[in-house]
């Protein structure tokens, strides 16, 4: 076998992640108060298969395994997040110790496993009772969150020091209140929507202010909000200037774009394309609200799992290129294109001048244990292969990228989607609870050791394979 050099730095971050309502279960143990996904998956319907977290994979009581398990598959690096109402149950006032104990003892016991922990502090579990408040509508909604990340960072800090406020905004509050899909499964107007995204941009300011204040390790902050990824459909120059003027877009019916959440954080303002799109329906900014966005960032998180192919039509004009039939995509029906992580990371980091690290990248299948006791996911390995040699040649090109934590550590409930989708590197028997590493995790592992060098591997040729078989003989019919 050999192997080349990649391009990634010597001190990339490798990593997984999860989310807190994803894979926690204990739904209502030790004092935890209800969220909004507690409230839409108890909503018949709602949910494919009527499924819910309340035990996913039941990781609040099998932690310490989890942990073992991932320093086995040679993680060094995990993003987890915490969930707001285990900590406080009423998403303000008092907290919840035990609640709070569970996330110390985790970050104690990564440290332990050599592993650093990557802390969201809000991965879309946003406590019931502050909803039944207006939620994030609400104008004090910046301050009930800014009063959360102070107990978390009070007690995690000393030991935590890479810190993302927001995931997806996009998702929580396009999905959660605009089409409905998510929790807290509303369909407001556009206009309450694009307000209640002011309030999550100031509670994303006020809870930056309050790690740099507080922290006791030096923090490394940032947020993780979806990349609406665009790429090329050739390679010329005037559809690479598409692609790029496709990701600098705002549509004026929807929150999926980069900028809107993108220029207000790094640089301080709403963007003109999307003062254009949204009009009359923007929100209005009260003086001083831009400082508060406006934080210094050490790093923007992208989550990326595909892109959009465009090409420059009639005067430049952006068109979309549809996939051609037969072509690849994941179990989600989501598109395999890989240059998402090429042209990605030149976008976000060439726009907003602040290194990159991709927060979240994977793709669902449909994987089962086979009959060797093993999950043969060969197509999550070619997957991961492809993404990361475009990332690769990203940072051979010197964009600025920090690290890749792949989505995700093991299978999870999908939100909407239930337990339909399989994203892990390994494999979770819902009714057991057994978890089994993939052949993408023994792989990834490799990766991981190699920064990136083992993608270029030669494949190995002493294994029996249908491409050593004698040519098939096609006889006429
Ligand atoms: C998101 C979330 C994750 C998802 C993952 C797969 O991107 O929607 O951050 O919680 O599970 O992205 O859809």
């Amino acid at each position: 076998m050999t192997s080349l050099r990649s391009s990634f730095p010597p001190s990339f971050t490798w990593g997984a992640a999860a989310a807190a309502y994803q894979i926690e279960g204990a739904w209502n143990a030790e004092g935890k108060g209800p969220s909004v996904w507690d409230m839409l998956t108890s909503q018949p319907g709602r949910i494919w298969m009527n499924d819910s977290g309340r035990e996913a994979c039941n990781h609040f009581h099998r932690y310490e395994d989890d942990i073992l398990m991932m320093r086995d598959l040679g993680f060094k690096a995990y993003r987890l997040s915490i969930s707001w109402p285990r900590v406080m149950p009423a998403g303000t006032g008092a907290v919840n110790k035990k609640g709070l104990d569970f996330y110390d003892r985790l970050v104690d016991r990564l440290l332990e496993a050599g592993i650093e922990p990557w802390v969201t502090l809000f991965h879309w579990d946003y406590p019931y009772e502050l909803f039944l408040r207006g939620g994030w509508l609400n104008p004090e909604s910046p301050r009930w969150f800014e009063e959360y990340a102070r107990v978390v960072v009070d007690r995690l800090s000393d030991r935590v020091g890479h810190w993302m406020t927001l995931n997806e905004p996009q998702c929580f509050l396009g999905l959660g209140h605009l089409t409905g899909e998510h929790a807290p499964g509303l369909r407001l107007g556009l206009e309450e929507v694009l307000l209640a995204s002011h309030h999550a941009l100031l509670a994303h300011g006020r809870s930056v202010q309050v790690i740099r204040s507080q922290a006791v390790r030096k923090p490394f902050i940032g947020f993780a909000p979806v990349g609406c990824i665009s790429h090329p459909a050739t390679n010329s120059v005037a559809d690479a200037d598409a692609a790029m003027r496709a990701m600098a877009s705002v549509y004026p019916d929807n929150l999926w774009n980069n900028i809107w959440w993108g220029d207000p954080i790094f640089r301080g303002c709403y963007p003109e394309e999307g003062l254009r799109a949204y009009g009359k329906l923007a929100p209005k900014v009260q003086p001083g609200d831009m400082e508060t966005i406006n934080q210094p960032l050490d790093f923007y998180g992208c989550n990326i799992y595909s892109s959009t192919k465009v090409r420059a039509g009639d005067g430049g004009r952006i068109e979309v290129v549809a996939a051609g039939q037969g072509e690849a995509h994941t179990h989600f029906l989501w598109p395999v294109s890989p240059e998402a992580l090429y042209w990605g990371p030149k976008f976000l980091a060439g726009r907003y001048g602040v290194p990159v690290v991709i927060t979240e990248n994977g793709l669902s299948l449909n994987d089962w244990v086979g009959l060797d006791g093993r999950v043969h996911d060969s197509a999550r390995i070619d997957f991961l292969n492809l993404y990361l040699r475009q990332l690769d040649r990203a940072a051979a090109e010197g964009v600025d990228v920090r690290g890749y934590f792949h989505w995700s550590i093991m299978d999870n409930f999908e939100w909407a989607e239930g337990y339909k989708h399989r994203f892990g590197l390994v494999y979770v028997d819902y009714a057991t609870q057994q978890r089994t590493p993939k052949d993408s995790a023994y792989w990834f592992r490799r990766v991981m050791q190699t920064n990136g060098a083992s993608l270029y591997d030669e494949p190995d040729q002493s294994e029996p394979s249908f491409n050593n078989l004698p040519e098939l003989q096609t006889s006429p019919l």
